[in-house]
């Protein structure tokens, strides 16, 4: 090869280095950055028309231009791979800043907007009535010790009355989801010396075929008072008052049956009058009556139990259905929508 020809290559090597680096630049995406890679060191790039032409050369032109093309094709290939990764991190940080100035609380027109699941709703408002007429609202574990869901409130083993509470049992043993939240009665009264105005809700479950009124997880709610001399009247003063306030009913009513309960002496069930009719409708069952809860003076045993005197202290327990409640207050007809997460449903609340 001439000197001249040598020169020549050479120059057309430096200017494919200098083109492609100015090209390379200004690339501002991957989708140009590949159409860039391709056009110079491609099957058919710039580069293997280069290679190509080497076939063509003397063995001694090929000896300088051979190294010098593979030079060219290390150094574009090192570009190439530096300008990926300039990109990529770009793209990074430019997700980063979005991500950082992103505002959860913005409003977007037409989304969904959430809303207190009713369980929420009447759980705020039977607490506040049950504040506002002295009581402290407390909390007990779902996971109880088998002696405080049933053997402290007076509930042995073997216990017929166990059999009213079909329970699930845990592998743990002495553990289970409580039954009712009666137990909560007892951790308040083991915590603390009376006078005592407690309440709780919570979820309770039982191993229930479910149907429209049962569930195998459900809220109660339970109130507690213990003080010198209470009796049954202090109970339906406090049933009434409540219910009157849940309801925003001053005409409502009780009634009692006498009924069954191994942690009250006597026990009783409760009934209020239908909060929305006066001559019996759906919701009533045309009886004008609808079933409360249970209720009752606290067992000598239970009070002894759990560390107070009964011949000084006398106390009444209620427990009622919540979840019931909440059907009633907002005319829901079956108890499974309450858990089935059924966004038309939820909305309206
Ligand atoms: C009890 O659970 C007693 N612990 C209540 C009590 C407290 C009695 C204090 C005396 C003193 P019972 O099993 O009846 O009682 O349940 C009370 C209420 O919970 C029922 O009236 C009903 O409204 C509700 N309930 C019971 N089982 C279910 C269920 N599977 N699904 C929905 N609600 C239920």
């Amino acid at each position: 090869m001439s000197p001249i020809n040598h020169s020549l290559q050479q120059t057309r090597l430096q200017e494919t280095l200098t083109n492609a680096f100015e090209r390379l630049a200004r690339i501002k995406n991957q989708t140009e950055l590949e159409a860039l890679r391709a056009e110079f060191i491609g099957r058919q790039g710039v580069l293997a028309r280069l290679m190509d032409e080497l076939k063509t050369l003397s063995l001694e032109e090929k000896r300088v231009q051979g190294p010098a093309l593979n030079e060219l094709k290390k150094t574009l290939t090192e570009a190439f791979t530096a300008k990926e990764v300039e990109l990529l991190q770009q793209l990074l940080e430019q997700k980063a800043a979005r991500a950082s100035s992103f505002d959860v609380t913005a409003y977007r027109p037409g989304s969904l907007q959430g809303s207190l699941h009713p369980a929420s709703h009447i759980i705020e408002e039977v607490e506040n009535i049950l504040i506002s007429m002295g009581y402290e609202i407390i909390d007990g574990p779902e996971i109880e010790r088998e002696e405080i869901n049933f053997e402290a409130l007076n509930i042995p083993k073997n216990h017929p009355a166990r059999d009213l509470q079909d329970t699930f049992w845990l592998t743990i043993p002495h553990l289970l989801p409580r039954t009712h939240t009666s137990s909560v009665q007892i951790r308040g009264m083991q915590q603390r010396q009376p006078p005592l105005a407690l309440a709780t809700t919570g979820r309770c479950y039982r191993q229930e075929a479910t149907d429209a009124s049962h569930d195998f997880v459900f809220m109660q709610c339970e109130i507690l008072l213990v003080d010198k001399k209470i009796s049954l009247a202090n109970l339906f003063a406090t049933a009434k008052l409540f219910l009157q306030g849940l309801f925003k009913q001053e005409k409502l009513e009780l009634r009692i049956r006498p009924s069954y309960f191994p942690f009250v002496e006597p026990g009783l069930e409760m009934d209020m009058s239908c909060p929305f009719c006066s001559t019996g409708c759906s919701v009533c069952k045309k009886s004008r009556w609808i079933e409360i809860g249970g209720a009752g003076l606290i067992h000598p045993h239970v009070l002894k139990a759990s560390g107070i005197n009964p011949e000084e202290y006398s106390g009444f327990a209620f427990g009622f259905g919540l979840t019931r409640l909440i059907m009633l207050k907002y005319g829901i007809d079956d108890i499974r929508h309450l858990h089935s997460s059924k966004v038309d449903f939820l909305k309206q609340f």
